[in-house]
């Protein structure tokens, strides 16, 4: 039986990951960080009583800024594969903290790296470090692919090809088998809520149910490759199955603006918006709504532009070119864009739905939303 160790398990990829290696019949290792309050909410429904025998899945408490504890997991786990996914991974927050991000998603990547050469586990552990299209960033080539050059335009951009660059050099140096997925966008029901497609979707439900009046966004121009993290969590697998080391763009080859994912995610509602006055004073209004139970009338404003959400710089367009990983790993896309925002604001407005249902009751119902 294999052996998998995942970092940044809780988050939207580990998580996809861990059931996709599980259902493989692999033995799981994940790294969580010590937190306040529970963290584990996107992999509660794969949890084993650590009490039973046999179990397949593990959790240990770590973080990629503590080599020595990095270092006694893997020699503990000796694992086959180690998928290196945490990072503190929102690009707007890391001009605020772009130190952390350094040490977390720069150094963090070179821990991994070193711990595993130092425990003399090169020929046996596989390593896949999770790089990133915010590599790209300033355009310099369209669509986007193994080849094109790097212009990074945030801490976090910076942080991630400093992992990027070891990870390569370490292939080279000392012939580990170290791969980077250079993967685009990739949401599900299960993304952060501070990415503007949760961002979005939770609004178009909570709007929807009477929850929310306005969504406040910034940069409506921006365009993204969006797939699905199902899809993309297969790639990260078929890439550490190859027989030699290499790295792979992971996306649609589709591009989409923020505005019109704002557009299809109404839509998928049975509401229709209509756009006026492009900049920082653009808003969406309700054009017509064909569910009567919905909370929005036809004028209603549901959008406008806050520029706290505009970044210092940008990265206004993202398209990749996955010819290369469909060619050699014989990946292919399940989901499109339509699916997934479909996915998203139903699994949004049945989450909410229960907020609804309690705030008739006369409970008290909070929500934090950025
Ligand atoms: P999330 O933000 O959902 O998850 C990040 C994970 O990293 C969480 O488990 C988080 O723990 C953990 N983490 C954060 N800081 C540390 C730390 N100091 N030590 C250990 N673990 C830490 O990200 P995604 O799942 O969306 O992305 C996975 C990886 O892929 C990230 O590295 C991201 O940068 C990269 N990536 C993501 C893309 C995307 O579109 N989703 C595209 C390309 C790359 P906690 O739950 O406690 O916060
Ligand atoms: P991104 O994702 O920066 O591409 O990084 P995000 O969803 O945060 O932003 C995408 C684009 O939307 C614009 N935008 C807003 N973004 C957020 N978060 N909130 C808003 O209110 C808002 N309004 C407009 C942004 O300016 C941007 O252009 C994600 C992360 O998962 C990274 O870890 C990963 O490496 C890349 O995707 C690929």
């Amino acid at each position: 039986m294999k052996k998998a160790l995942i970092t940044g398990i809780t988050g939207q990829d580990g998580a996809y990951l861990a059931e996709f290696l599980l259902k493989k019949g692999y033995e799981v290792h994940g790294i969580k960080r010590r937190s306040s309050s529970f963290n584990t909410d996107r992999i509660d429904h794969l949890y084993q009583d650590p009490h039973e025998k046999d179990i397949k899945l593990k959790l240990h408490y770590g973080d990629l800024t503590d080599s020595l504890n990095l270092t006694r997991i893997i020699q503990e786990v000796q694992p086959d594969e180690i998928y290196n996914l945490g990072a503190m991974s929102h690009v707007r927050v890391s001009f605020e903290t772009p130190e952390y991000v350094g040490n977390v998603d720069g150094l963090g990547t070179l821990r991994i790296l070193e711990a595993v050469r130092l425990l003399g586990l090169t020929e046996k552990t596989r390593i896949y470090q999770a790089s990133t299209s915010e590599l790209y960033g300033l355009v310099q080539e369209v669509p986007q692919k193994e080849t094109t050059p790097f212009y990074p335009r945030s801490p976090y951009a910076v942080a991630k090809l400093y992992g990027y660059w070891m990870t390569v050099n370490y292939r080279e140096a000392y012939n580990m088998y170290a791969c980077n997925g250079i993967l685009f966008n990739h949401e599900s029901p299960q993304r952060g809520e501070t990415f503007v497609t949760r961002k979005i979707t939770r609004a178009a439900a909570r709007i929807a149910l009477g929850l929310q009046d306005v969504l406040y966004l910034g940069n409506l121009n921006a365009k993204r490759d969006w797939g699905h993290a199902k899809d993309y969590v297969r790639a990260m697998w078929l890439i550490l199955q190859q027989d030699k080391a290499e790295d792979f763009v992971i996306a649609t080859g589709v591009t989409t603006s923020i505005r019109e994912f704002v557009r299809m995610s109404f839509q998928e509602l049975g509401i229709e918006l209509t756009f006026e006055d492009e900049g920082v004073n653009e808003i969406a209004k309700v054009k017509s709504s064909k569910n009567s139970d919905f909370k929005v009338k036809e004028g209603d404003v549901i959008l406008k532009v806050d520029p706290r959400y505009f970044r210092p710089t940008e990265v206004d367009l993202l398209i990749g070119d996955p010819t290369k990983a469909q060619k050699q790993l014989g990946w292919e896309l399940e989901y499109d864009l339509q699916g997934l925002v479909s996915e998203m604001v139903q699994s949004d407005l049945k989450l909410f739905q229960k907020d609804q249902y309690l705030q008739e009751g006369g409970h008290d119902v909070f929500n934090y939303y950025e």
